[in-house]
Parts: structure tokens; sequence; C-alpha cells
């Protein structure tokens, strides 16, 4: 059983233009290098003026006419289906962000990597926080771009069980390659009892699973090392040069500052960072949550 329903018209398509392409590669060559010796000037000392041979125009026009009609044919009915997803099929929202992937399901359930039901069709609504992403799962021969302002689906099922590797497929600035994830096709039973189960994350403090839920951990550390961001430790009293309306600007970090800094990152820019990365997360994390983050960030000392 091939791993998604699309793997059997995407190969096949992919095998018949492969293997045409080969025939001609080889069979051109060969008689070109044919042709060198039978025509050199040694075998043919005078050479045939042929000006025309209607009988060989056609067949060259027809026949590759009709491969092409064929490649496209092919390519076609294997690309067709992939357009427009069942009635039936479950909606999951597949959401990208400078520097991870995040999937939202119908009740609310929000998961880095995702989990679907053997045989059962998945539709992915793509969105994007920031940037073009483009969600390729290889395995599953689909991918497609993840346009910030636009809706784009991808759907798929998945017919083999296993797990699957996840990627973004376009450029998307410094960490792109960290964008992976994976997708686990399991039985109808153990799907259900993995969607109603939360993780445990009973011992981990909220602000952490905040930091962790909302991808701030693709730009910023907690040790002090540093990313495309300033690391989180020591970040509370910390004297630091903020750009603020084109001027430095001396400030020592406090609550006040990393709350606006959430609610609204490009008002102000930290000298030796580049800007303008950061997306604001005002209308995703309420107060309580800013409030649980800078609590858990005072903690990292
Ligand atoms: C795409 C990368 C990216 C993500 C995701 C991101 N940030 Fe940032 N953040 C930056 C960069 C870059 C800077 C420094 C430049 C600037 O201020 O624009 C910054 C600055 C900050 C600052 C100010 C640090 C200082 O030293 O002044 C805080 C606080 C902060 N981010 C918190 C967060 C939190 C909380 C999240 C998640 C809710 C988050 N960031 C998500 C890239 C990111
Ligand atoms: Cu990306």
């Amino acid at each position: 059983m091939n791993a998604s329903n699309f793997v059997e018209g995407v190969d096949f398509s992919m095998y018949l233009i492969l293997s045409i392409s080969v025939f001609f590669l080889v069979g051109i060559t060969v008689v070109m290098i044919y042709f060198l010796f039978r025509y050199s000037k040694k075998n043919n000392p005078v050479a045939t003026n042929i000006p025309h041979n209607t009988y060989l125009e056609i067949v060259w026009t027809v026949i590759p006419t009709i491969l092409v009609l064929i490649m496209f044919w092919y390519g076609w009915t294997g690309y067709r289906p992939m357009l427009t997803a069942p009635d039936d099929a479950m909606e999951i929202d597949a959401i990208g962000q400078m520097w991870k992937w995040t999937f939202k399901y119908p009740d609310g359930k929000t998961v880095d990597s995702l989990v679907i039901p053997l045989d059962k069709p998945v539709k992915l609504n793509l969105i994007s926080k920031d940037v073009l992403h483009s969600l390729f799962i290889p395995a599953f021969r689909v991918k497609q771009d993840v346009v910030p302002g636009k809706d784009y689906m991808m759907w798929f099922t998945g017919q083999k069980l296993g797990t699957y590797d996840i990627l973004c497929a376009e450029y998307c600035g410094q960490l792109h390659s960290y964008m992976l994830s994976t997708v686990s096709v399991v039985e109808q039973d153990d799907f259900d009892s993995w969607l109603v189960s939360s993780p445990d994350t009973s011992n981990e403090h909220v602000g952490l699973t905040l930091l962790k839920n909302n991808a701030c951990l693709s730009c910023h550390t907690r040790d002090g090392s540093r990313l495309v961001g300033p690391s989180f430790k020591d970040l509370i009293g910390r004297n630091e040069t903020i750009i603020k309306d084109g001027e430095k600007l001396d400030i020592v970090v406090d609550k006040q500052y990393i709350i606006n800094k959430i609610k609204n990152p490009k008002i102000s820019g930290v000298d030796g960072y580049q800007s303008g990365l950061m997306t604001s997360y005002e209308d995703i994390l309420s107060d309580e949550d800013i409030d649980n983050i800078i609590e858990y960030i005072s903690t990292l000392k």
C-alpha cells in the first residue's frame, strides 16, 4: 500500500516522463554516434543533398505531439484530484511561521506534529503568520505554498501506518531548515484516544508551554546563547541599547518593556539584532499569558 492516495498518480507520471526522456536521450545519442562514422568523409566522400522529406517530417511531428499529450494526460490526472478535497475530509489548520509548523484540530487541540487516522481524508487549511512557506510531505507526494493573506489548502489520505517527514520547501529566512515536523498515520482508535488526551505539561511552567507553543523558542534561547533574537536568560534587569525612531537609547529591561515588545515588537529594535522579524502577539496572547511568560522568563538566571 502507498503512503498516501496521491503516490500512484504522481509516481506513474514521473516514471513515464523519465522513461520517455531516457529513451530519447539514449536513442538520439546512439544514432548521432553511428552517423558520425557512417557519414564521415572517409565512408561517405560525396554528400547527398536532401532538400525535403514530407513522410519523415509528418512522422517526427505527429509522434512527439502524441507523446507530449500522453505526458500531459498522466500529469494532469495525477494532479487534478489534489485540487478538490472530499466533503467529509477532516479539516485541520496548518500554520506556518518563522520557524515552526503548528497544527490546530477542529476541537482546538494544538500540536507541533500532525497525527491523522488511517484511510481518512484530511484537509489542511494552510495559513502563514508571516512570510511565504511551503508545506511539503515527500512521502505523500504533496507540496503547496503557504502564502500570507491567501487561502490555500492541501488534502490527502494516509494509507499506510507510519511516521513521515514534513518540511518547509520555500526559503523563509535564516532558520528555514529548522521547520521540520512529522505526520503520523495511526489506527482510528488510537487517533480518537490521542485526540482527547492532553500532552503531559503538568510539571512544566505555563510560561514555558506558551513559549513553546508560540514559536518564541525558534528565535530566543533560554540558556544565554544568541539565536536570531536575544536570549531570555537574565533578560529582566539587563542593560541594553534599543533603537527607537532611528535613535539609540540605553534602557534597563523591565516587565512593561517586555509586555510592549510582545504586543508591538516593531515599536523598537534591539541594537545588534535584525528588527522586523518578530510579529505581534497582541491578538494571540492574553494579558494573563504574557504575565505567565514574564514570570517564567524571570526564573531564567
Ligand atoms: C521569528 C523570530 C522571532 C520569534 C518567533 C519571536 N521573536 Fe522575540 N525577537 C526577535 C528578534 C529578532 C528580536 C530583536 C530585534 C527586535 O527587537 O526586533 C526580538 C526581541 C524580543 C524581545 C526584546 C528582547 C530584548 O533584549 O530587548 C522580547 C522580550 C521578545 N522578543 C519576546 C518574544 C516572545 C515572548 C515571543 C513569543 C511569544 C517571541 N519573542 C517570538 C525574534 C523573534
Ligand atoms: Cu518556512
